[in-house]
């Protein structure tokens, strides 16, 4: 595994060798790029765990639109309204109205937009901020793709606070938000929530928000800036990049686009762990070794472990099926989740642990490891395996004690299925 663009003396290095099991090393987490290091043998390869901050750029980028927004510059950015200057959001109330039930469209006392000169902008955002500003850790991750996209500090100001700019708001059953387009009805791509999800949010939950910084720099083109949506307990599609819209409706169904991929519109992020492809397809010498490292995410019902499942097999094997008797009967042994880091070292100067969300005001650590919608590394070293062909699983359990991918196994709520690596002892 490679490590980051950390130098040496930024990084823990661990002898696993000379530790058994359950002593993984207190993680050195100076800069938001770095990683632990778990040096594996003599022969110096090396595994590592991931930052628990992804730089903006690192993130696994998943973009819709022509061209990508990202990719404009100067004049063409401009008119696209996506620099901080030019940057504006336009909130608006939908007429829709559909007998017989639905008699009364939405409506805003004040609407923002172009038209009337006072769609809102960055400098009125950054405002909001200083007063109702919110800080926190998240994960993103695509419904569609089995690989956590990054995790990073966001703060922004939450969508209800928002709101009220808009003064009273009358027959609004869901919220809409939409990004830039090109004027393309084609490209459209819009998401939202319930008018309860972002009226009311649960203590110790996370409200939605619109972004401007992540890891305390402003949010890059990139990333979506200079705001993007962030709904805390969806996956990524709900989190609207290069935000441009807003709209309260009276229209109860959810039509985002995502729904018509099959996907579940209302999903929530799963509780499972991803297991990294370093080790796939690996030869390990007999003796040395053999490290098992990947991400776990906390889901709405949270994580209370990780585990995983090693077995000979003789060769190119049929993919087990998740439900399959032999995962179901087979002997899972624990994972070591990487320790709660010392926040004060990874958080950039802007943000102290106690003003982010979830965090204990008196010891400034997370009330729950991983948080609820983060992630943090885990890892195995697996130990005396005679030569031969092998497969690795790892699964989480969550705190309702449902075992990956249960509750809810189908796909298109989330993938989340159990991942498995082949490698070689020779
Ligand atoms: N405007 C806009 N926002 C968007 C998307 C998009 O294509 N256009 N993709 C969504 C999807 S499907 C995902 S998974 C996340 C990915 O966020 P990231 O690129 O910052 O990792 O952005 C979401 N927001
Ligand atoms: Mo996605």
């Amino acid at each position: 595994m490679k490590p980051e663009s950390t130098s040496f003396s930024r990084r823990n290095f661990l002898r696993i060798g000379t530790l058994a099991i359950g002593s993984l090393p207190a993680l050195n987490h100076r800069g938001n790029t770095a990683e632990s290091v778990l040096e594996t043998s003599a022969s110096g390869r090396t595994a590592s765990l991931h930052p628990l901050l992804t730089p903006s750029s690192k993130f696994v980028d998943v973009s819709r639109g022509e061209p990508r927004p990202h990719s404009l510059e100067g004049v063409a950015l401009e008119e696209a309204r996506l620099t901080p200057e030019t940057w504006r959001c336009e909130i608006t109330a939908d007429p829709f109205v559909e007998e017989p039930h639905t008699k009364l469209p939405a409506s805003l006392a004040k609407p923002l937009t172009h038209a009337a000169g006072n769609a809102l902008d960055l400098p009125l955002l950054l405002e909001l901020g200083k007063t109702h500003g919110v800080h926190f850790l998240k994960a993103m991750q695509c419904l569609n793709i089995d690989t956590p996209l990054g995790q990073g500090i966001w703060s922004g100001v939450p969508l209800c606070e928002v709101l009220k700019l808009c003064g009273k708001m009358q027959n609004v059953r869901r919220i809409y938000f939409l990004g830039f387009y090109n004027n393309d009805p084609k490209q459209v791509f819009k998401s939202s929530v319930s008018y309860t999800q972002c009226m009311e949010t649960p203590p110790g939950d996370l409200p939605v928000f619109l972004a401007y910084q992540l890891n305390g720099s402003p949010l890059s083109l990139l990333r979506g800036g200079p705001v993007r949506m962030i709904v805390p307990w969806s996956h990524g599609y709900k989190s609207i990049k290069w935000l441009q819209h807003i709209f309260v409706t009276n229209d109860p169904r959810n039509s985002d686009t995502y729904a018509n991929g099959n996907n579940d519109p209302d999903s929530y992020l799963k509780t499972a762990a991803y297991v990294d492809k370093e080790i796939a397809n690996k030869k390990f010498k007999e003796g040395e070794p053999v490290v098992l490292t990947g991400q776990v995410i906390s889901g709405l019902s949270g994580v209370k472990r990780v585990e995983y499942w090693v077995r000979r097999v003789e060769d190119k094997q049929e993919k087990l099926a998740d439900d399959a008797p032999e995962i179901l009967q087979a002997e899972w042994t624990p994972c070591e989740l990487e320790p709660q880091p010392d926040w004060s070292r990874i958080l950039h100067a802007a943000v102290r642990p106690q003003q982010l969300l979830g965090f204990d005001q008196a010891t400034g650590k997370l009330l729950t490891w991983p948080p609820r919608y983060g992630m943090c590394s885990y890892s195995a070293t697996l130990r005396d395996l005679k030569p031969g062909l092998y497969e690795v699983r790892a699964r989480a359990v969550d705190l309702n004690g449902f075992t990956q991918p249960e509750p809810r196994p189908a796909q298109k709520n989330g993938k989340n299925a159990i991942q498995v690596r082949q490698f070689e002892v020779v």
